[in-house]
């Protein structure tokens, strides 16, 4: 049990903590988990298929342009990347899955790179699951999510590249999605929309982030 004391330290703690991302820098890159960075700091991480704007969101996070590497071309990221937020705690870009172009063997390493990361990573507060809105629902999207779900790993779901279609487009998108995933979930997970180019989703993602930290 807490005391009076302990927890009013704790609330005023949390108080003083920014939403904002003020301070970014890169720490690491690695293709185990083990070699990780140790201690406490807590974790989010960002994954989805290749090429659907995990870095480009990283970066608007961050108010960076080069923070994390982007590319025209699926399958930039390679690694686990992390890096250090307003010195209290780590955003993680991660290579993205379904990219077609690499050959079974390096694909199988892939994912058992990602899948250790994700089920053994000990720091790991949540997982961003990032979607394209732009895009009807695609099986290894969904199949990827279940996986998730199965080894109980926290997760949460961004729609990006919003600036990209029309409202109504993306509303039935974002609705055929949902309609999948209450086949199998009786309660949805958070759901974020994003626009790396239009900065959207940016409050409601930090200040999310924020609280999961919290
Ligand atoms: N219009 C638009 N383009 C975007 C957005 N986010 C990313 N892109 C573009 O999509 C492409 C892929 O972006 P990345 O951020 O590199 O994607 P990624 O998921 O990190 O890709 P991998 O590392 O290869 O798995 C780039 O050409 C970006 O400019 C967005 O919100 N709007
Ligand atoms: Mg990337």
């Amino acid at each position: 049990m807490k005391t009076e004391i302990e927890r009013l330290l704790f609330y005023l703690s949390l108080k003083k903590k920014v939403v904002k991302i003020l301070e970014s820098s890169f720490v690491t890159s690695n293709s185990d988990y083990k070699l990780c960075p140790e201690g406490e700091i807590p974790e989010v991480a960002f994954i989805g298929r290749s090429n659907v704007g995990k870095s480009s969101l990283i970066n608007m996070l961050c108010n960076s342009k080069k923070l994390a590497k982007t590319s025209s071309t699926p399958g930039k990221t390679q690694l686990i990347n992390h890096f250090l937020i307003n010195n209290e705690w780590h955003l993680v870009d991660l290579p993205g899955y379904g990219y077609a172009k690499v050959s079974k063997k390096a694909r199988a390493e892939f994912h058992k790179m990602i899948n250790n990361y994700l089920t053994k990573r000990e720091q790991l507060y949540n997982t961003f699951v990032l979607i394209d809105s732009r895009i009807k629902p695609q099986a290894i999207d969904l199949e990827f999510v279940e996986y998730l779900g199965e080894q109980g790993v926290a997760f949460s779901i961004i729609f990006t590249k919003v600036d990209k279609l029309k409202s109504q487009e993306l509303k039935r998108n974002v609705a055929a999605f949902e309609d999948q995933l209450r086949k199998n979930w009786e309660e949805l997970p958070p759901m974020f929309q994003s626009s790396a180019e239009k900065k959207t989703g940016k409050e409601e993602i930090s200040k999310y982030i924020h609280e999961i930290l919290t």
